[in-house]
């Protein structure tokens, strides 16, 4: 199965994503290979690796078993080959699918497994390397802990540009792991060499020479109003704020001032993202606005030079 042509990106502009849940039609899609299409049919996954009852599952076998809803952000840590740009690919969906940890503990782990490798079903050339599959791992604790096999998305059957039929989804990692068009988890105790584990989506993380996999995504903000022109009076400024952990305190910046906003909170060992508002009366003249998040473990948002860098928004009040 390979996808069909090269890359294949779609990104929505940030008026996009005022719904909490995010439609599917603006949820942004990325395939290095393009889009797989799969047959439900020639469609099943196997479980190996380092357990003691390898197991292989149809679509129909996968629907049969108890299933979790999660809703949980969705994000893209950017483009590989450059990746402090910001490109602000993000959504928020519900998923429902089949938690790993049934999977494994079905299959049986055996001690000493550290990992879970997820291979796609695409293949093709990406930054001039032929692949032969889509391939991540993951820590095995964290994919027992929340990775679900997911085959629903907002309530209904995966499209194929979100990886039908089935997919991983990690939630609070970046969208890279959740490897779309799902064919095999393998249990293991190392890091598989392959373009998409050791070489691109790794990361300095700061104060470290040693590059990292992406995983835990970044504290993050993004204001949803549209920019442009406005009557002079009170707007609304509203937007989404999310990351890895919970998100504590949203600042917008009006006109050289930082000022809090009102922010939801998250429940508990979930990952959705948590909605901020503030009204402002706004004279005319030409205004920036730019949100800043803060998450629980005291991580900001940076001014400038990085992926997560603030958000902005300018409006012309006439
Ligand atoms: N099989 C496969 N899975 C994949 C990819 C891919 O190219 N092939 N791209 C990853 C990346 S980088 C992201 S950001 C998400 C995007 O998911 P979406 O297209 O459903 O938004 O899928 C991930 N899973
Ligand atoms: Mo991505």
């Amino acid at each position: 199965m390979t996808g069909s042509g090269g890359p294949t990106k779609l990104t929505l502009p940030p008026t996009a994503l005022r719904s909490r849940v995010t439609e599917i039609e603006n949820v942004y899609v990325i395939g290095h290979f393009g889009i797989a299409r799969v047959a439900e049919r020639d469609w099943s996954l196997r479980i190996g690796g380092a357990v003691t009852e390898p197991l292989e599952l149809t679509m129909s076998g996968l629907r049969a078993l108890p299933s979790v809803t999660v809703t949980a952000v969705l994000e893209c840590f950017g483009n590989p080959l450059a990746p402090s740009i910001p490109v602000r690919r993000a959504a928020n969906v519900v998923w429902r699918g089949v938690p790993v940890a049934d999977l494994l503990m079905a299959a049986g782990v055996e001690p000493g497994a550290t990992a879970l490798w997820a291979e796609g079903m695409d293949s093709g050339r990406f930054d001039d390397v032929d692949c032969t599959e889509y391939l991540k791992d993951l820590p095995l604790e964290i994919a027992v802990e929340r990775g679900i096999v997911a085959y629903e998305m907002n309530g209904a059957p995966l499209t194929a540009e979100h990886g039908f039929p089935a997919r991983l989804f990690v939630p609070g990692y970046f969208g890279t792991n959740n490897v779309k068009w799902l064919r095999e988890l393998t249990v293991t105790d190392r890091r598989p060499e392959h373009l998409f584990t050791t070489r691109l989506y790794q990361r300095l993380e700061p104060g470290s020479s040693e590059p990292r996999p992406v995983r835990d995504i970044d504290v993050t903000s993004l204001i949803t109003i549209a920019p442009g022109s406005r009557a002079p009076g009170e707007v609304l400024i509203e937007g989404w704020a999310w990351g890895a952990a919970q998100i504590e305190r949203l600042q917008l910046r009006i006109g050289g001032s930082w000022t809090d906003t009102e922010l939801e909170r998250r429940p508990t060992g979930t990952f959705g993202w948590q909605r901020f508002s503030h009204r402002h009366r706004f004279e005319a003249g030409d205004h920036e606005i730019t949100a800043r998040a803060t998450d629980a473990l005291g991580r900001v948002q940076p001014l400038a030079d990085a992926r997560n860098q603030v958000h902005s928004v300018t409006l012309s009040v006439r």
